[in-house]
């Protein structure tokens, strides 16, 4: 419950102040809620042919400037990353970044901020979003590869779209444990890319 000391004010005639102090106020309807900590990965597709991309999400409040982000690539149960983009730029409150892949086809192109080799993933590689060095976020596993995906059904890494769940407000900051997509992740069929490019919360 928050008071307000509202000092009475007069407008056109009309007193304002009382009817205000006295009222109780809850939330108050337009206010934020609770943004998330740092960005995190919101959308990964992995498509046909080359239809990769992976969208990142800034769900904070306040616009972030990306230098010091990167992006890696860990293919194949790999240790260690075989491709790396750092981002650069600022990403606004609300919006996403979106990576695609150079052969990607134009429908994802459209929607990308950049194209990158680090997309060049075939549903067995890991993606590794650091802030300075810091791990913020993971898709699969570093260090093991599930054979060909994490995931079954739609809700997998190979030949299917996943998208944050609702709600979400950080990243997966460990890259060692057991990836299982369907905790975290909703699935749709290959080559969705309807949401990418924006993300609701
Ligand atoms: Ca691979
Ligand atoms: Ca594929
Ligand atoms: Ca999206």
């Amino acid at each position: 419950m928050i008071e307000f000391e509202v000092t009475p004010l007069s407008v056109t005639g009309v007193t304002y102040g009382a009817a205000v102090k006295s009222a109780a106020f809850g939330p108050i309807a337009d206010e934020p809620s609770p943004g998330s900590t740092d960005l995190f990965f919101s959308e990964y597709v992995e498509g046909s042919s080359n239809n990769k991309a992976i969208e990142i999400f800034n769900g904070t409040g306040q616009a972030v400037n990306l230098t010091g982000y990167t992006i890696e690539l860990y293919s194949n149960g790999a240790t260690t990353a075989g491709s790396t983009l750092s981002l650069s730029g600022t990403l606004i409150n609300n919006d996403v970044y979106v990576i695609a892949n150079t052969s990607a086809n134009a429908a994802i192109k459209a929607v990308a901020d950049v194209l990158h080799g680090v997309t060049n993933y075939n549903g067995d590689d890991a993606i590794v979003l650091k802030k300075n060095g810091t791990i913020i976020d993971v898709i699969g596993q570093v260090g093991f590869d599930p054979g060909a995906e994490w995931g079954s059904g739609l809700t997998s890494t190979l030949d299917n779209t996943i998208r944050r769940k609702p709600g979400t407000l950080a990243g997966d900051t460990n890259p060692s444990d057991a990836f299982s997509p369907a905790d975290n992740w909703d699935g749709f069929a290959i080559d969705t890319i309807d949401g990418l490019g924006t993300h609701t919360n």
